[in-house]
């Protein structure tokens, strides 16, 4: 074997790991038949925003992994805590009245750089588990706090919270519902913010109060007294990097606040940096009880999430409560921990969120405002260090492609094919790249987008299925 070779894995080639791949490995979210008569890419090493597949073919990673590596690829001072951290205490509990250094550290500093009403935290390993913990937890307050009844959840059509039974259920994504019997009991959704989608023709602000107002409604039809809690991701994600009307979460939390329910926001994407503030709520304008993050906490080099419990449910757990009988062998796992820990210091020392808030951000915005001369585009819109591009098929009035067409999935392959991973959801191409991109980094993502775009025209016009 080469020992210069970025693989410990010998000398395996392409073709040979994706018969591998695809003799043994069931991937999320992926049509295994599919993949097999392709091949998976193989990604071997990465370096800051950029990765390498097996080929040695360079991609500008646009999409931070899975949303999640905010601080880049290669960053030693994270390796460096994780081997620290392996070598003095891979591994202990939280459970038995015994706790961690690195757990308690990184509690403290949560405690610090999220907003005043979070003291507490509650560790889980992912997003999806620290979903399922909102789900026990709120029920749990409200059966501390002598109101049982208050079980219905509330969330909202293509939000995304998880793939686990609760996070799921949560989350309104019709596939998904579709299999495995979701969603759970209890849990029930509105129509999502979307202005381009639900709101043809209004005013932005005027939609965002309407979409605001679904949720009253659904309120007082499902009965005041009834419900628990509504949860929503500040900039929708995985549903295609929705940014709500600002007058969208101001509405949410009045209305919240009205029938006394528990307000949760979903900061697994929006959290640590994302958006320009440290947490999407933030920057979005509301003030949750609950905030689930993951993801961000760690840059993705290793698994973590949790839940932020603020000052109201936190006091019912604590000073009624008894014991929660609820939680993961890997909750407050010390090298994730540790890693968190060297992430968010590493946030501060290179002033990410404040480089997204007044530089990167308003750079990314100011591109992608360009793409909308773009034959191909309907719209554009960005937050912070993400950004949406909708296609369409009739610039003038809007119109979409036939679903059929998966427009989609058309630029996606141009995107594979010119050195650039952009995610595809429907009709709208995303990113979200690492906050450590700079501007410079960001022209240069722009220029393979708008050739990305370029070459997906030409393939509908070849194919005649763009008129003008
Ligand atoms: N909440 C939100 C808002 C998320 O985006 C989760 C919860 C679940 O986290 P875990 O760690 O359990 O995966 C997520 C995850 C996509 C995509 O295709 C997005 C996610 C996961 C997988 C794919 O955009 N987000």
């Amino acid at each position: 074997m080469n020992h210069h070779s970025f693989t410990q894995h010998g000398t395996r080639g392409t073709a040979d790991w994706q018969r591998a791949d695809a003799a043994h490995f069931l991937h999320p979210f992926t049509d295994p038949k599919g993949l097999a008569a392709k091949g998976a890419r193989i990604i071997e090493r990465a370096e800051n925003i950029y990765l390498w597949d097996s080929e040695g073919h360079k991609i500008l990673d646009a999409m931070s992994g899975l949303w999640c590596v905010n601080v880049g690829y290669g960053q030693q001072a994270l390796v460096d805590a994780a081997t620290q951290q392996l070598q003095q205490l891979p591994f202990y509990n939280a459970f038995f009245q015994t706790s961690t250094p690195p757990a308690i550290e990184l509690a403290e500093l949560l405690a610090e750089i999220t907003p005043p009403q979070f003291q507490h935290v509650f560790f889980t390993g992912s997003g999806s588990e620290g979903n399922d913990t909102v789900v026990r937890m709120v029920r749990r307050y409200w059966d501390l706090v002598g109101q049982p009844e208050r079980k219905v959840i509330i969330g909202r059509v293509n939000g995304y919270h998880g793939s686990t039974m609760a996070g799921a259920s949560l989350g309104g994504m019709s596939g998904m519902h579709a299999q495995g019997g979701l969603p759970i009991p209890d849990i029930t959704h509105i129509e999502q913010p979307h202005a381009f989608e639900n709101g043809t023709g209004m005013d932005r602000e005027a939609f965002g109060l309407k979409a605001a107002r679904w949720l009253e409604e659904k309120i007082l039809a499902i009965g005041p007294g009834r419900v628990a809690a509504f949860i929503g991701e500040p900039v929708q994600g995985a549903g295609g990097v929705i940014v709500p009307p600002a007058s969208y979460w101001p509405e949410i939390q009045r209305i919240c606040d009205k029938y006394g329910i528990l307000l949760v926001s979903d900061e697994v994407i929006c959290g640590f940096g994302r958006t320009g503030h440290w947490f999407g709520c933030e920057t979005l304008g509301f003030k949750p009880d609950l905030m689930t993050f993951a993801k961000g906490v760690s840059s993705g080099y290793v698994p973590l999430g949790g839940v932020m419990v603020g000052g109201r449910v936190a006091q019912a757990l604590i000073e009624l409560g008894g014991e929660f009988n609820h939680g993961f062998t890997y909750s407050g796992h010390p090298v994730a921990c540790a890693v968190a820990l060297a992430n968010i210091k590493l946030i501060r020392e290179l002033d990410l969120v404040g480089r997204v808030r007044r530089t990167t951000g308003p750079h990314l915005a100011a591109r992608f405002a360009e793409l909308n001369d773009h034959p191909l585009v309907g719209e554009t819109q960005t937050c912070g260090m993400m950004g949406a591009v909708q296609l369409v098929k009739d610039k003038a009035t809007g119109e979409s492609f036939a679903g059929a067409l998966e427009v989609g999935m058309l630029c996606r392959a141009h995107c594979f094919g010119n050195g650039l991973i952009m995610r595809a959801v429907g009709d709208r191409m995303i990113v979200a790249p690492p906050l450590v991109m700079d501007c410079a980094q960001i022209d240069e993502m722009m220029v393979l987008i708008r050739r990305c775009l370029d070459l997906t025209l030409v393939e509908l016009k070849q194919k005649g299925l763009f008129a003008s």
